[in-house]
C-alpha cells in the first residue's frame, strides 16, 4: 500500500506525557484541517490489543526479553496491517504512542537483547512503514515515574515494566536519547519537564516546520 499520510511516533519512558501530547497534537491537526488517527503500541488493532494484555500482565516475562520482543513484533505486524498502513494509504496521518524504538530501548538496551535480533525483527515487522518523525519526550526519571504513579493512584496495579527498578529506567532514558542522536533527521528530543501547553507548543513547532509549512508552500506554487 502506498503511503500518503504522515506517520508520527511518540517515544520515551513511563509518564513523560506521550498520551497527553498526542491528544494535543491531534487537536492542532484537526484545527489545521488534517485528519489524524491516534493509536498505540503494544495494541492498536484487536489482535494486537489481545497481545498487549498478555505482555503487560507479565504472563510473557518467563519467555525473557527475546520472547517478549517476538510478541511485540507480532503485535506490530498486525497493527501495521490492520490500522497504520490502511490509514496512511488513505492519506490520513497516524499518531502512534510508542513504536519500534520502544523495542530497541526496552528489549534491546534495558533487556540486553542482541542488536542483530532487534534489527531482524524490525526489518520483518516494520518493513517500509517507518515513522516520518519521532518525538522523544525526555525528563528526569524520578519526576516521570511520579507522574505515572499519580495517574495510576487507586486504580490499576503497576504493569510488568513499571515494576522494574531505577537502573532499568535510567538505561531506558539514555537509550531513547541515543536513538535520537543516531537519527537526527527522523527524531527530535523534547524537554517534557515543563507544563503540558509548553511541551505542546514545541511538538507543534516540530510538526508544522517539517510538514505543514512545506505543504502550504507547495500548494501556493500550484
Ligand atoms: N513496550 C516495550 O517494552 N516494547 C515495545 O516494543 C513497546 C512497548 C511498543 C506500554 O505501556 C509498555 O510496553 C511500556 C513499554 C513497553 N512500559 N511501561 N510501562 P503503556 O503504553 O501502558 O504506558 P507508557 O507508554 O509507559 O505510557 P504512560 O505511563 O501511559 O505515560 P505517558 O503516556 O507517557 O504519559 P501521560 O499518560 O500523558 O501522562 C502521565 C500523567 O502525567 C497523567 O496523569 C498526566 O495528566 C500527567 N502529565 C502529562 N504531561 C504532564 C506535564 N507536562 N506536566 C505535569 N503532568 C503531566
Amino acid at each position: 500500500m502506498a503511503k500518503k499520510g504522515r506517520f508520527i511516533t511518540f517515544e520515551g519512558g513511563e509518564g513523560v506525557g506521550k498520551s497527553t501530547q498526542i491528544r494535543l497534537l491531534a487537536e492542532k491537526l484537526a484545527e489545521a484541517g488534517i485528519k489524524a488517527i491516534v493509536t498505540r503500541e503494544p495494541g492498536g488493532s484487536p489482535q494486537a490489543e489481545a497481545l498487549r494484555r498478555v505482555i503487560l500482565s507479565g504472563a510473557a516475562s518467563p519467555f525473557g526479553p527475546a520472547g517478549e520482543a517476538i510478541l511485540f513484533a507480532a503485535a506490530r505486524i498486525d497493527h501495521i496491517d490492520e490500522t497504520i498502513a490502511p490509514a496512511l494509504a488513505a492519506g490520513d496521518w497516524v499518531l502512534c504512542d510508542r513504536f519500534a524504538d520502544s523495542t530497541r530501548a526496552y528489549q534491546g538496551a534495558a533487556g540486553k537483547l542482541d542488536k542483530s535480533l532487534i534489527d531482524s525483527l524490525e526489518r520483518v515487522a516494520v518493513g517500509e512503514t517507518r515513522p516520518d518523525l519521532t518525538l522523544v519526550l525526555d525528563m528526569p526519571i524520578e519526576k516521570s515515574l511520579e507522574r505515572a504513579a499519580a495517574r495510576r493512584q487507586g486504580s490499576a496495579e503497576p504493569d510488568r515494566f513499571e515494576r522494574e527498578g531505577r537502573a532499568f529506567h535510567e538505561t531506558l532514558r539514555q537509550a531513547f536519547l541515543d536513538i535520537a542522536a543516531a537519527e537526527p533527521q527522523r527524531c527530535a528530543v523534547i524537554d517534557a519537564d515543563r507544563p503540558s501547553e509548553q511541551v505542546g507548543q514545541e511538538v507543534w513547532a516540530q510538526v508544522r516546520d517539517r510538514f505543514i509549512k512545506p505543504r502550504r508552500r507547495a500548494e501556493a506554487k500550484d
